[in-house]
């Protein structure tokens, strides 16, 4: 499947309209134009005439009406149209995963993957439609009954990043549907067309099943007009904002400063451990995974390797090995396991993260350069990188986005280990490999791990939809996709009713009317 064939099913010209409320797109041409380049090659693959303040208001405009009509058809019928996008989703999988690795530069696997993880969530979304339950309660006063109910929330605003340019659009706006929200999307600047590609699968969906327009939007620009916009704006009572740490916290600032919720998925730090019980046959592919997957570009991703010393020289081995078996190149070759980073800036922070990194004292084990030559031309490729490290470096404190794993001994209790994985602001996810129950159970106890996500034998990223996916700290506290996550798109509400023929006051408090 050629890159214009993929481009021409979805309707993605050389210049493309930056703002739509499903089948209408906005007609702004004069606000900028916004060129989404391969990081493979360089080349351009299409520009979005960037939305305007009049495009976002139209957005909006739609956007409230369609909320009107849509949270009152019945949440399995939402249910329904989710399914139909889920399985439109399939339909479209392998051209949009393909886009998703032109456009971002994750190989293959990991294009199609994101797709998965959308059909996935579609599901998941699906027969949550029909279990948006609330407790019922026992009333303390006699002929009462209480319970309590989940509505929809009103149009809710979803800004993604550049990582995961569909997946995550899919995590917040499939279970916002059927929580009854309509969505205005703001996707990165950095990957405008795989949202168009999203909008336009969507807008099918819509179309076939004669629904208004605003219920699922687009709205692209910079971060600092129209993300700045949505922020402010009373319209949208939730804003679920994926992104870095500074970004969040000022979002956090502006969205509280109007009292609106936040769902925040910010960075992570995340460690493996691994104890001297380990099964290195399970843990060496796990951190490679973990660390060089998506070129280091995951949330998730694995920044910090806690090692045990007495097992430290064959894991840097062992490691240093599989890296030196990895293949970096064109993110669709199927053989290549690592792809280019997105841009140069992103290049120009990896490189000087490793600066810093040696001007600490860190010793690199392998890796280091920034790749260039035939293949290279898009000066966007580096070498998955080891270095030594100690945690309590500021470079090791940070979140780089970048195939860099820090390579940190410790010594003898795994609570000498859980104490450095948890030392970093951030509290995303966290792992660590070991056959010993006692250290598994204290890593998972409320003395072990601090993170969203803590695992045993299996890596940092890669979690599965079902679970409420996010983490505490700086990474934000927001949760979204699986478990009881569809609770922060819903506004809650608790009900008395009496049906009795007296007016008892709660507490047992008197007040006669003479
Ligand atoms: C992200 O990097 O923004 O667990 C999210 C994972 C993916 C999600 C990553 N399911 O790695």
């Amino acid at each position: 499947m050629q890159l214009s064939e993929i481009l021409r099913g979805f309707g993605i010209g050389e210049y493309n309209p930056g703002a739509s409320t499903g089948g209408q797109w906005g007609k702004t041409t004069d606000h900028g134009v916004i060129t989404s380049r391969s990081p493979a090659t360089g080349e351009a693959i299409g520009s979005v005439y960037a939305a305007s303040h009049q495009d976002y208001e139209w957005v909006m405009d739609a956007a409230t009406k369609a909320f009107t009509v849509w949270r009152s058809i019945p949440a399995p019928r939402r249910g329904e149209v989710v399914r139909k996008i889920g399985l439109k989703l399939r339909e479209y999988k392998e051209a949009l995963g393909r886009l998703v690795s032109h456009e971002n530069g994750k190989i293959l696997q990991e294009g199609l993957g994101e797709v998965q993880e959308m059909i996935d969530i579609a599901d998941f979304a699906v027969g949550q439609s029909r279990q948006l339950y609330g407790f019922t309660m026992h009333s303390e006063r006699p002929a009462h009954r209480m319970y309590e109910q989940y509505h929809p929330l009103g149009p809710i605003g979803v800004i993604t990043a550049f990582n995961f340019p569909v997946a995550v659009w899919a995590w917040n706006a499939l279970l916002a549907a059927v929580c009854g929200d309509v969505i205005v999307w703001k996707p990165a600047s950095k990957t405008p067309l795989t949202a168009i590609a999203v909008q336009r699968i969507v807008a099918q969906v819509l179309h076939e099943q004669d629904l208004p327009e605003g219920i699922f939007n687009l709205i692209i620009g910079g971060g600092s007009t129209i993300g700045e916009a949505m922020l402010k704006d009373r319209r949208l009572p939730l804003i679920s904002l994926t992104g870095s740490t500074p970004v969040g916290k000022h979002a956090a600032t502006v969205v509280s400063n109007r009292l609106g919720k936040l769902i925040l998925e910010l960075g992570g730090n995340n460690a493996i451990i691994l104890t001297e019980h380990a099964d290195l046959k399970l843990a060496i592919p796990a951190v490679v995974f973990g660390a060089v997957g998506t070129a280091g570009q995951r949330c998730t991703t694995t920044r910090r390797l806690i090692v045990h010393e007495a097992i430290l020289n064959s894991v840097q081995k062992a490691l240093v090995h599989a890296y030196a078996s990895l293949r970096i190149g064109d993110p669709l070759d199927p053989k290549t396991h690592v792809g280019p980073l997105i841009d140069t800036d992103a290049v120009r922070q990896f490189s000087e993260a490793l600066e810093q990194v040696r001007h600490e004292g860190g010793e690199i084990l392998f890796g280091g350069k920034v790749l260039s030559g035939p293949g290279y031309g898009s000066r966007c490729y580096v070498e998955p990188t080891l270095v030594t490290a100690r945690n309590d470096w500021s470079i090791v404190q940070q979140e780089t986005f970048a195939p860099i794993l820090y390579l940190i001994p410790y010594t003898g209790d795994v609570r000498n280990a859980i104490a450095l994985q948890n030392a970093v602001p951030q509290g995303l996810s966290s792992a660590i490999f070991t056959n010993d129950l006692r250290e598994s159970e204290i890593f998972l106890s409320e003395i072990g791990s601090d993170c969203g996500i803590a695992n045993v034998n299996i890596g940092t990223s890669g979690a599965e939809i079902g679970g409420a996916f996010g983490g505490e700290k700086d990474t934000g506290g927001g949760r979204e996709s699986g478990s009881d996550a569809w609770k922060a798109y819903m506004r809650r509400q608790t009900n008395t009713i009496n049906f009795g023929t007296e007016l008892p006051l709660a507490q047992g408090i008197r007040f006669e009317l003479s």
